[in-house]
């Protein structure tokens, strides 16, 4: 059932294995996209009506957030069948036809892959938790409650780790009396990757989506899946209710190993695939041991460094940035995988705040500091990630009360720290900024109604700035962010100085100053991104051009090129050959 994907390069990287290497992803969230049907969500109608979109924007991927049945306990993230589409967003026919429209397009389709744990309502969890000799009950990780405890009493639970969406991370289950754990939501118990039979189901179900024509995996969470047995207890960190049972679960003993044999079970014979595994809480070390090519693991991790700088004790108790803070991490990451292994380049996606609202400044240079930070994180090295809505410069949401939520992480968190008398006003103050629910909004396509997301009642509230931040507005006009994001793509496919040169920082004095030059052989390619609402200057001279560095290629208008940078500046400098002009036409 495989489709003829109809390549929109001619570079030769674009035909090898290694295609990811100058590719850009673009992330559909469904639910949030577009809705064909006005029942207020999002759908793979929605989608395929909108690949002209994609197409203009020139993206090579797209990466579907999940789309199979489920009871969308976690928006998706909770799936009861991995072999069937939900209702809400289509039928299998459906997700047929995006894929060949996409690939008809030159756009791979990547699917979201979920299986640290699954839906309770899943027919494996329905089956585990019937009985306690059920074959399948060592499928998922049940435990007898503490010794010298009663089963459902406070404290019975048998370790004390918390969950990520509030409360223990372990349910009782009445029918057998024991616990079962669940890192997240309790409708999504983890399964027991120590079971070879639990793996074997899972390559099979993974083989089935790559026949079908699919193009790789976003594995979620996929650096939980092994945990240290025995379970043992974490420290309580101040502040928290529960202890941390990170260190026991997170890059676990025999995480390398159920990855390799993932590898050789799914993958060995078939090309043109990527994988990108999601590891919160990922070390550089451990980045570069999973994403290095001769240890067959993953092509790339999202790693969280950069999103979790601004979290403070908890992680809905925002801390302001440090200057220079993201540069300085960015920076980091691309000198830890310069040898080994391949990063992915995000600031934002499904679980994110906007990137404008919480890196940039949307009030005073909304325009400026979308295309200024887009600018310094597409030509790094690594492969970029476009989350929907990102290249319209979609800000965050304008939460307030409790009712403009819909993310179960939120609500749960509210509920558990208005319980405990924290004032109701400074929690949500702190949620607003942090929430998931920023980029869930509804993608806005138009000023009209529901922003052109839905022709009936949106599930969740339309972003008010959709009056003047639309696609509409956008698309085909200089100097918007959308273009921006266009010639930045294209500059990637036109450069193999971007795709594979090599990453140096340039000291410009200020840390708020990101500049960097990639390299390759003798060409170069020069980034230089004021990262900061104030005119600065480079300890170095700008001239126009920099001298040895090139032309100018790019900026984003936000100065007058002189020898200062005005806020939110980005230019991009390449020596003569460094861009191919006519893979570039988009930046004429
Ligand atoms: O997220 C995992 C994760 O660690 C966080 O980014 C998550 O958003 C959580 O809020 C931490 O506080 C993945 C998915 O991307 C997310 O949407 C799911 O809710 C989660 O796994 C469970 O499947």
């Amino acid at each position: 059932m495989s489709q003829q994907l109809q390549l929109r390069t001619t570079s030769p990287l674009a035909t090898s294995d290694d295609w990811w290497k100058q590719a850009v992803v673009y992330q559909v969230y469904p639910r949030s996209f577009a809705d064909s049907d006005a029942d207020g969500y999002g759908d793979l109608r929605g989608v395929i009506d909108h690949l002209d979109h994609l197409e203009t924007l020139g993206v090579d991927v797209v990466w579907l957030s999940p789309i199979y049945r489920s009871p969308q306990a976690d928006n998706g993230y909770d799936i009861s069948d991995y072999r069937d589409i939900d209702p809400l967003f289509g039928t299998l026919d459906d997700f047929d036809e995006l894929l060949e429209q996409a690939h008809s397009r030159g756009i791979r389709v990547v699917m979201d892959l979920v299986v640290n744990h699954t839906s309770d309502e899943h027919a494996w969890f329905q089956e585990s938790r019937s009985s306690l000799d059920n074959p399948k009950r060592d499928w998922y990780i049940w435990r007898p409650a503490r010794p010298g405890t009663v089963a459902g009493e406070p404290g019975a639970e048998p370790n004390n780790w918390g969950s990520f969406f509030s409360g223990p991370a372990w349910d009782l289950d009445e029918a057998t009396g024991e616990y079962y754990l669940h890192l997240f939501h309790r409708k999504q118990p983890d399964l027991n990757w120590e079971n070879p039979e639990v793996r074997a189901a899972v390559h099979e179900m993974m083989r089935w989506w790559l026949d079908r024509g699919v193009d790789g995996f976003r594995m979620d969470v996929i650096n939980l899946i092994s945990k240290v047995p025995g379970l043992p207890d974490g420290e309580v960190h101040p502040g928290e209710l529960f202890g941390d049972g990170f260190p026991f679960y997170a890059f676990g003993p025999r995480l390398h190993e159920f990855l390799q044999e993932m590898h050789r079970e799914v993958f060995d014979g078939r090309h043109g695939f990527m994988t990108v595994g999601e590891a919160p809480g990922a070390t550089i070390d451990q980045a570069r041991l999973v994403t290095d090519p001769a240890r067959r693991e993953l092509d790339m991790v999202f790693q969280f460094e950069h999103v979790d700088l601004d979290h403070g004790e908890l992680k809905y108790r925002p801390v302001p940035l440090e200057r220079g803070a993201l540069a300085a991490s960015l920076t980091k990451w691309q000198e830890g995988l310069a040898e080994h292994g391949w990063n992915s380049l995000y600031l934002g996606n499904h679980d994110q705040p906007r990137p404008v609202s919480r890196f940039g400044d949307d009030r005073d240079h909304w325009r400026e500091s979308a295309t200024a930070l887009a600018t310094a994180l597409h030509l790094l090295r690594g492969t970029p990630y476009v989350y929907q809505g990102e290249e319209l410069g979609m800000t965050n949401a304008p939460l307030t009360r409790i009712d403009d939520y819909r993310d179960v992480e939120a609500v749960n968190y509210y509920a558990e720290r208005t319980a405990l008398g924290e004032d109701p006003t400074e929690v949500l103050a702190g949620m607003s900024v942090i929430s998931r629910d920023n980029a869930r909004t509804p993608v806005q396509w138009s000023d009209g109604p529901e922003a052109g997301f839905t022709a009936g009642t949106p599930w969740i509230e339309v972003n008010p700035n959709a009056a003047s931040i639309n696609a509409a507005a956008q698309v085909g006009v200089e100097g918007s962010v959308f273009e921006h994001y266009r010639a930045l793509i294209a500059l990637r496919h036109a450069s193999e100085v971007i795709a594979l040169g090599d990453f140096e920082r340039l000291d410009a004095g200020d840390p708020a100053i990101f500049a960097y030059r990639r390299a390759l052989g003798e060409e170069s390619v020069l980034v230089i991104v004021n990262l900061s609402s104030e005119r600065l200057t480079p300890v170095w001279a700008l001239g126009d051009p920099v001298p040895g560095a090139g032309e100018l290629v790019l900026s984003n208008g936000a100065g007058d090129g002189g020898g200062s940078l005005a806020p939110w500046e980005a230019r991009v400098l390449a020596t003569p050959g460094a861009v191919d002009r006519d893979v570039a036409g988009a930046l004429d």
